[in-house]
């Protein structure tokens, strides 16, 4: 006899799961069949008989879910009539709304994509607000949206301490470590915090993101930190659904990979059931406030409706697999609670579900009316804010006499009464100045403490400000940039050091991804300043090798908003730096400060022991302008030179070389500002030259060189005769080979005697 095959009902073959999850529901609804228990009960009464969840939690709970829910509808509705932009959504993690009741709104949140739930909860934190308004404006890509100004859909808000991510998964983990060592740093320092001392940090994430190596990054240094009896009150929540896209995860993953770790304290819940979750998110998230200690909250959850609108899951997955996953739908069990307890009859439940639906479309239509970002202006607002005369007067700004003369250890040991002195010196001295200046500011990264760098150019730093504001940190350059990103939530100016720019490459994304982009997409609502030192370029002799020399910088060049200063000698260094901090704290800058390091020691310029790159350090009121550059002779213009770094160097000894040669006059332009270039600039030098060499000493492509031509053709002087002595497209190698790759001064002067 045949076995009896179960027809799978017609509306269940519908391609589109949005559609039968939200017929699923209503179905669920009217088919009920229980008799309601006695209503009635008291809100503070517990849901169910052992539940930690009262009733009236329960209410505003199931609510939080039914609004997220009927966004994600929403969402799928209306992105086929192009009034939404993006359906990624939270079904099946609704339950998530749990970790935002447990919480506090002054508990800085970075999100997953998929905590419409978690908002729509928070939202009650604060009265007045709307989640409903406020997500759909999101949706709209409304320029009146209160998260990103309609640059990005994202779970955002200013009040609600809920700062937005980016699409990366698993980039916010580092940061989210970052802000909650930062909200313990502040007592260590000093420093009022923006939010209550007991705060937490709370990262949610997927199951498939936590094995990202970004995250693993974060759960290392997070469990690094507790290990030493430090507090980190991170509380990670995995909300795992089972899957990434389309990848499975293997069948207990999760617990088998994060239960029992040393140093970070593990938590279940189901985020499935509100009845019986509620108790697992409390006590992870009194663990975590308590104990300061970072907390993993496994949340249980489900995916339904695929992983985005795009994803026609029926193209990979059976229906009948999709039935069994959306049998699982978190709503269904909140509404078999909510008719079991007696909180609403059916036509209740019913009446509220088409009710969050309508309260949602209308949301949405009207943020289809709302103005959008119609301008390239209006896209960039954010991006990279520059208040000049602010920046100015907070880098000139002197006030810090007393500390000064306090880190320097006495009036007569002010470094501007000291004899001129080389570029690592006066570095030192103007990080003696910045963190007399800033009592806020931190100072860290690898070695930089009691060793005072590999090149020393930190050294006494840790010794004038002591451990809590000067400090080596693990050995992980994302996390110092997570660090970096968490004090700057916290207030904070955090001046982390990258040791050689090389390992810059390694953690790029923090920056790149993360840090630089946070203004754009919280529409200038948060800021992460920073003055981020790295050490790098070529041209050491005693210490070789492409790591070491790394002349690539093409990978800041492209950073959106990005400003990078490189200085070629020291009193450019101190009024630099001045700038960049002043950028950071009036504008939230991320500041990056390129240190030639084959430059630190250089004193002499044209013979040994002329002392001639020996600079004197300038009295704390100098700064320079961002963007301005250095002009050696000036009036000179049969030959224009553009260069930075070593180049600067290079180019006034092949100067005197091709002086005399050619019976030219020659011009040489420090840029000193990397990122952006000063294009108006670059064309006025040009203007008047006769022939122009660039000396640039990155790599032939992506080049700082390559923005120069560019700036002088595009300024209509393209016709005048140019060169380029340039890095070649490869690794630096070892030793004497390295100068084979890099620019020299014979190479110069060669270059220039070839222009006509
Ligand atoms: C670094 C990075 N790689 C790839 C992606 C593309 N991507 C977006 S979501 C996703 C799967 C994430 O799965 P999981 O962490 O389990 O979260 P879920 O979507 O299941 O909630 C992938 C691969 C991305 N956004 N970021
Ligand atoms: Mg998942």
């Amino acid at each position: 006899m045949n076995a009896v095959v179960n027809p799978i009902p017609a509306r269940h073959k519908n391609v589109n799961r949005a559609e039968v999850c939200d017929a699923n529901f209503t179905e669920f609804v009217r088919d009920w069949n229980d008799t309601p228990a006695a209503r009635g009960a008291h809100p503070s009464a517990p849901i169910t008989s052992d539940s930690l969840c009262t009733r009236e939690d329960f209410v505003q709970l199931f609510d939080s879910q039914l609004i997220s829910r009927h966004l994600d509808l929403m969402a799928r509705v209306l992105r086929v009539k192009n009034k939404v932009f993006y359906t990624i959504g939270s079904s099946g993690h609704e339950g998530n709304a749990m970790v935002a009741r447990l919480t506090r709104h002054t508990d800085p949140a970075f999100l997953h994509y998929r905590s419409g739930g978690f908002m729509a909860e928070r939202f009650r934190k604060l009265p007045g607000m709307d989640p409903i308004m406020d997500s759909a404006l999101s949706f709209a890509a409304s320029a009146e949206d209160p998260a990103s100004g309609g640059r990005h859909k994202v779970w955002g808000s200013k009040p609600l301490w809920v700062l937005p991510q980016t699409s990366t998964i698993a980039s916010h983990l580092p940061k989210a470590l970052g802000t909650a060592v930062a909200i313990e740093q502040a007592r260590r320092i000093g420093h009022t915090l923006p939010i209550p001392q007991d705060s937490i940090a709370i990262c949610s994430f997927g199951d498939a993101s936590s094995n990202h190596a970004t995250a693993q990054t974060a759960f290392n240094a997070a469990a690094w930190t507790a290990y030493q009896q430090l507090p980190a009150p991170v509380l990670f929540v995995c909300e795992d659904n089972g899957i990434g896209i389309s990848v499975k995860t293997p069948t207990d993953w999760v617990r088998a990979n994060f239960e029992g770790r040393r140093d970070l304290d593990y938590f279940y819940a189901d985020g499935l059931d509100l009845a019986t979750g509620y108790e697992g998110v409390a006590r992870a998230v009194h663990h975590c406030r308590t104990t300061r200690r970072p907390t993993f909250l496994h949340l249980r959850t489900t995916r339904i409706m695929g992983h985005a609108g795009t994803d026609f899951e029926i193209e990979w997955r059976s229906f009948e697999e999709l039935m069994a996953v959306e049998a699982t739908d978190p709503l269904l069990r909140s509404a078999a609670i909510a008719l079991e307890t007696g909180v609403y009859t059916k036509e209740q439940l019913l009446a509220r579900y088409e009710d969050f639906r309508a309260k949602c479309f209308a949301a949405a239509e009207a943020a289809d009316r709302t103005p959008k970002l119609t301008t390239l202006a209006e896209v960039v607002a954010p991006l990279a804010p520059y208040s000049a005369a602010k920046v100015k007067a907070e880098a000139q700004r002197a006030d810090y006499e007393t500390q000064r003369v306090k880190a320097f250890g006495g009036a007569e040991k002010l470094p501007e009464k000291l004899p001129p002195r080389h570029l690592a010196i006066q570095i030192n001295n103007a990080l003696h100045d910045l963190m007399a200046k800033y009592p806020e500011s931190l100072l860290f990264g690898e070695d930089v403490a009691q060793k005072g760098g590999v090149y020393t150019v930190t050294k006494g730093l840790h010794k004038a400000f002591k451990n809590a504001r000067v400090f080596n940190t693990l050995l992980d350059e994302t996390m110092i940039f997570g660090l970096a990103q968490g004090f700057a939530n916290m207030g904070m100016l955090p001046i982390p050091e990258i040791q050689y720019l090389a390992y810059f490459h390694n953690a790029a994304d923090q920056i790149r991804g993360e840090a630089a982009s946070l203004q754009f997409f919280s529409n200038n609502q948060y800021k992460n300043p920073m003055l981020v030192r790295m050490a790098g370029l070529g041209y050491q002799r005693g210490f070789g090798g492409h790591f070491h020399n790394d002349n690539s910088i093409a990978a800041l060049r492209d950073i959106p908003g990005l400003v990078v200063g490189c200085a070629s000698r020291g009193d450019d260094a101190a009024t630099m730096l001045r700038t960049l901090a002043a950028l950071a704290k009036v504008d939230g800058r991320v500041a990056i400060f390129l240190e030639p390091i084959a430059m630190y020691m250089t004193k002499d310029l044209y013979a040994a022991g002329d002392g001639e790159w020996s600079f004197a350090y300038p009295a704390p009121d100098q700064a320079m302008p961002l963007g301005e550059a250095r002009v050696y002779h000036a009036e000179a213009n049969d030959l224009v030179i553009f260069t930075y770094g070593n180049g600067v160097t290079m180019s006034l000894r092949a100067a005197r070389e091709i002086e005399k040669a050619r019976d030219w006059k020659v011009r040489v332009v420090d840029l000193r500002w990397l990122v952006p270039l000063n294009e108006a600039q670059v064309a006025a030098q040009a203007k008047t030259a006769k022939r122009i060499l660039i000396v640039d000493e990155g790599r032939h492509s992506a080049g700082v060189g390559e923005g120069i031509i560019t700036a002088i053709a595009e300024a209509g002087f393209g016709a005048t005769p140019f060169k380029r002595v340039v890095g070649a497209d490869t690794y630096t190698p070892l030793a004497g080979a390295a100068f084979l790759v890099l620019p020299g001064e014979a190479d110069i002067v060669a270059a220039a005697q070839s222009l006509s």
